[in-house]
């Protein structure tokens, strides 16, 4: 049996405010918005890897705070698994596969085309920081 592969996804929170991120790429994800995050390296420690795919997409430092309960599955043999994270500084810029970036309020938070799998992860995000 082969563990699956771990995509961390961020639930980036600022003001109140959850970070959205608009894939610009591969062309059948491109247009869907999705929690900034990617594959967890070969050995690599997965808030480790929140950070640096934080880092490396977005050009920020950021730490990692509470699990998101839950994990969904992300095609064949990936599942995503979500953190809490805060930012420590820089501001969030789109340099690596998005071209858009949104903080979004609770009231917004329904108003972008998340990716199918970031829908539960994002309602689950919801509740743990929004309580709602
Ligand atoms: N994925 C889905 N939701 C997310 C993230 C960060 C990633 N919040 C999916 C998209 C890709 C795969 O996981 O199919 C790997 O992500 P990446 O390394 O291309 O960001
Ligand atoms: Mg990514």
């Amino acid at each position: 049996m082969t563990e699956p592969i771990v995509v961390v996804g961020a639930a980036l929170l600022k003001d109140g405010r959850l970070l959205a991120a608009r894939r610009s790429a591969p062309p059948e994800l491109a247009g869907r918005w999705e929690l900034p995050g990617g594959k967890v390296e070969p050995g690599e420690p997965p808030e480790q890897a929140l950070v640096r795919e934080l880092r490396e997409e977005l050009g920020v430092e950021a730490k990692s705070a509470e699990r998101v309960p839950g994990e969904w599955p992300v095609g064949s043999g990936h599942v995503l698994r979500v953190w809490i994270a805060h930012l420590l500084s820089g501001e969030p810029r789109p340099l690596e596969d998005h071209d858009e970036l949104r903080w979004l309020s609770a009231d917004e938070v329904w108003d972008v085309d998340w990716l199918d799998q970031d829908v539960p992860a994002v309602m689950e995000t919801v509740r743990l920081a929004w309580g709602s």
